[in-house]
């Protein structure tokens, strides 16, 4: 019998190829020369979509695959995937969520320290050999003992917190609603308050329509010229003109960035700015976290080849 087809929508590392290639017929989109006529060519074939947190699988192609059942994401956020168009035809979506939560809070607090710290600039002042020729490296801004605000606790912010009080640090966090937590951080109610309140403010939500530009003007003023802006979830939920905006006029002193708009092509306006740390979106890129994700989204695949219940399903 004819293996079911699997739609790969981005690259997947290459044992992950390998495994999957055991259970399903790969379809390489992302290699077509013409994308239409290669989905038209496997669509009837098509039980599986493979996708990342990072691209996207849209109502058009999920109409294309008349029988489509399942669409596994290899990563934790499905923003990029249409789920109302799934679960109308009762498409089931995965994710990879906890696998990744650790490392993306690790990086989060490596871009506050890096960029507080200027690690990258002291690097280069050593290795260019300024510090023989021209002295000290510039005095730098201090993290621990400081305000750290989370906007949006859920697993990885929730990690990021518990990280940032092994710093002393006072902490304040914004979500939807107040969380009965074991830590005595403070909620605030607003995504304004809680940057009035910030030295440092981490960006942790879920990218969705409730979230998109969340960090706006206001909230972007209110950390204000001595804050740091740090994100780690998506370049959606910033107003990246405003931000841009914000740290040319000093109106934002500092950011340190994983995730743009328009990744990889981001905007080449951050990369005249001495105020900000640019990261390539490699929160979860570790070579554990990687295997772990890919090992989940592929329990996710071959549990519904087999009917079996899925491990992490969003709908
Ligand atoms: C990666 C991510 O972009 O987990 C996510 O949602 O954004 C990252 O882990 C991607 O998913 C893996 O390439």
């Amino acid at each position: 019998m004819a293996k079911a087809g699997l739609l790969l929508v981005g690259e997947y590392p290459q044992w992950l190829l390998d495994s999957l290639e055991t259970q399903f017929e790969l379809h390489k989109l992302y290699e077509a020369e013409d994308e239409d006529s290669f989905i038209k060519n496997c669509a009837d074939s098509i039980k599986a979509i493979g996708t990342r947190g990072d691209l996207s699988a849209t109502r058009e192609l999920i109409d294309q695959l008349p029988n489509l059942g399942i669409i596994g994401v290899y990563g934790v956020g499905f923003d990029g995937v249409d789920v109302a168009a799934a679960t109308e035809r009762s498409i089931k979506v995965t994710n990879t969520p906890d696998v990744l939560t650790k490392d993306v809070a690790d990086l989060a607090v490596a871009m506050m320290l890096a960029q507080s710290r200027g690690v990258v600039g002291a690097d280069n002042w050593a290795r260019s050999g300024s510090w023989a020729s021209k002295g000290p490296y510039a005095l730098q801004r201090r993290a621990h003992g400081r305000k750290a605000g989370i906007l949006g606790l859920g697993r990885i912010g929730l990690e990021v917190g518990k990280r940032l009080a092994a710093f002393d640090m006072d902490i304040a966090y914004y979500a939807t609603t107040e969380k009965q937590l074991e830590q005595n951080w403070r909620y605030c109610s607003s995504a304004v308050e809680l940057a009035e309140h910030s030295d440092y403010l981490f960006v942790t939500l879920a990218a969705n329509p409730s979230t998109t530009k969340l960090v706006d003007e206001k909230v972007i003023e209110a950390i204000g010229k001595d804050g740091t802006l740090i994100n780690v979830s998506r370049g959606s939920t910033v107003d990246e003109a405003a931000l841009l905006s914000a740290l040319s006029s000093g109106k934002l002193g500092y950011a340190a960035l994983d995730v743009f708009n328009n990744e990889p092509a981001i905007d080449s306006a951050f990369f005249a700015l001495d105020n900000v740390l640019l990261q390539p979106h490699h929160a979860s890129a570790t070579h554990e976290t990687r295997q772990a994700m890919g090992d989940l989204v592929q329990d996710n695949l071959f549990a519904y080849l087999a009917g079996k219940s899925l491990i992490t399903p969003v709908n």
